[in-house]
């Protein structure tokens, strides 16, 4: 009987399930998982830090619709894990955690790197396990992609004892379960659909967010036709930006604070009111909103605000019927309707007011006038990773999408550290696309050694590092013999030089001129380069403040 050993069985059900990259940091008891990836046809990607390796492993699965895993060795490893994994929970989406445990037989004896890492796992897993048998191995991580990937996604967490890992056993014996298929995508009854449509009808100001759940599901086209076909303003959340492209005529980003304060029914696309949406709450909404809430989890209904139409399902599946049952019942926001007309003084007030700060010939520069130069150098279908104070939030009004799931940013949890293995991912699972990682300095200090990955695997990456000299900005020079400002680094480092230690590009950018060149230089190289970009200490974004500093109590 031919014999397999406990690691090679991990490597082939990950290929079973759709797993066709692994991220991870190999020691012991999991190298023998990394070095019989290959084998079975599994990519082994070994980054530099176990969150990188989480944060690649759930932008994976965000991008190509099904879960990506990663593989920890125990004690220290798997904790460094937890953060990528408590983000993974906080944005809803799937990922697999394998993190290796000390062997069974040593429990409670003091074993090397012991940790109670089944009880980590769980405040943030949607399910946990760990494997007692090297036969059950195909169930526990079929159940785990299972749970991961059904309904409201999440992350799991696969505890595997080394010797469950090095044991060989009889092929004979395996537990072998069939590939997972795709989740079920539930529908509403008609009815619901019905009283959204009269719901919207009645309205005076409606207006879509477009959350990441849309993304998540596929819904891109039905949303895309609903939002024609009615006329319905929409705002996206910023990673439901490009469900619907930044440029279509009916988006309200610019003028979101106007939209959020005026509607009078808000259409939530898997997009919830969390602090990213103020809790749907005053001052930031109308104290008297309704909702219609498209959800695929049956708790998140009436969160902060109570539900009119609740349509609990698949977004891609609910917005099917939608846009059925206005071809059978056909109905339009009017152009000249006071809501599209105010929206639109609004909007054009607002771009007006950023037309300077987006043309400013001011060196150091602000943070408009570079992210300019950046989205006049991007193609339509570039992916765009990024993180920050201010780099990220102003990004968000200055970079474009106009495709789904081409954004990822520090999403509902809003973490820092998520870039590097995000950027990553990003290109292994688009290697002819354009991807940018867009740091603030801050932001990159918490994984930057990760670039060493890209260029050892031939990514073409261009990371690009807003320098402001700190954690939303540091003085020009650090004050001699009084205390330093708690968010200052040291000024004007040079970010270029970390790539370059590796064989990287490195461009040090001061003037909009200086970065168009480094961009064009960076993008016709095919290499893995880093530029860094010199931004005025004192720039802020418009007066406009963040979400994260605007919550109540
Ligand atoms: C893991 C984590 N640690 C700390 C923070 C707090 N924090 C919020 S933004 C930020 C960095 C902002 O600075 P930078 O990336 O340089 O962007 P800037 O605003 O300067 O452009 C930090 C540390 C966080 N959000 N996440
Ligand atoms: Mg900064």
């Amino acid at each position: 009987m031919a014999e397999i050993d406990g690691a090679t069985l991990v490597a082939r059900c990950l290929k079973q399930q759709g797993i066709d990259e692994l991220f991870g940091v190999v020691g012991i008891p999991v190298t023998g998982i990394a070095a019989a990836a290959a084998g079975e046809g599994v990519r082994y990607i070994g980054m530099r830090h176990e969150q990188a390796a989480g944060y690649a492993a759930q932008t994976m699965s965000y991008l190509k619709g099904r879960i990506g895993a990663c593989v920890v060795v125990s004690g220290p490893g798997m904790t460094n894990a937890i953060t990528a994994f408590g983000n993974a929970w906080s944005n809803c989406w799937p990922m697999l955690l394998i993190g290796g445990s000390s062997n069974q037989a040593l429990n409670h004896r003091g074993d090397f790197q012991d940790a109670p890492q089944v009880e980590l796992a769980r405040p943030f897993a949607k399910w946990v396990g760990q494997c007692e048998r090297t036969e059950f191995i195909p169930r526990y991580i079929a159940t785990a992609v299972r749970t991961a990937i059904s309904g409201r996604p999440g992350p799991v967490y696969l505890d595997l004892p080394g010797d469950i890992i090095n044991n060989s056993v009889d092929e004979d014996k395996v537990d072998f379960v069939p590939r997972v298929e795709p989740p079920p995508t539930p529908q509403v009854a008609d009815h619901l659909i019905k009283q959204a449509l009269a719901a919207f009808k009645s309205a005076r100001n409606p207006l879509a967010i477009i959350g990441k759940g849309a993304a998540w599901s596929r819904a891109e086209e039905q949303v895309r036709r609903f939002i024609d076909e009615t006329q319905m303003p929409f705002l996206p959340s910023p990673m439901g930006k490009g469900v619907v492209p930044d440029d279509h005529p009916l988006s309200v980003s610019a003028g979101r604070s106007y939209a959020l304060q005026n509607a009078d029914l808000v259409f939530l696309i898997g997009a919830r009111l969390n602090w990213i949406m103020h809790f749907g709450l005053p001052p930031r909404f109308n104290k008297d909103v309704r909702v219609v809430q498209l959800d695929i989890a049956a708790e998140e209904i009436g969160t902060n605000v109570a539900t009119e139409v609740p349509l609990v399902g698949d977004a891609k599946a609910i917005m099917t019927q939608m846009v059925a049952a206005l071809e059978e019942d056909p109905w339009q926001i009017a152009a000249d309707s006071p809501w599209r007309k105010a929206l639109k003084e609004e909007i054009d007030a607002k771009k007006a007011a950023t037309v300077s700060l987006l043309e400013s010939t001011e060196v150091p520069m602000n943070y408009y006038r570079p992210l300019k130069e950046i989205q006049d150098a991007l193609p339509r279908d570039a992916l765009i990773v990024t993180e920050g104070a201010s780099t990220m939030d102003i990004s968000r009004q200055v970079l474009e999408n106009y495709e789904p799931r081409k954004r990822v940013d520090a999403g509902s949890w809003g973490t820092m550290g998520i870039g590097p293995g995000s950027a990553i991912a990003a290109q292994v699972a688009n290697p002819d696309k354009r991807v940018i990682a867009l740091e603030g300095d801050a932001a990159f200090g918490f994984d930057g050694l990760e670039v060493e990955v890209a260029v050892r695997h031939k990514l073409p990456i261009t990371w690009i590092v807003f320098n402001n000299n700190g954690i939303g900005g540091g003085p020009a020079t650090l004050p001699e013999g009084q205390p330093l400002p708690p968010g200052a680094f040291i000024p004007n480092a040079r970010y270029d030089k970390v790539i370059e230690a590796f064989g990287g590009k490195g461009y040090h950018c001061d003037t909009p001129e200086e970065l168009r060149a480094a961009l064009k230089d960076s993008f016709d190289s095919g290499e893995t380069t880093l530029i860094n970009v010199a931004i005025n200490p004192d720039s802020r974004r418009r007066p406009q403040q963040f979400a994260w500093s605007q919550r109540p109590g």
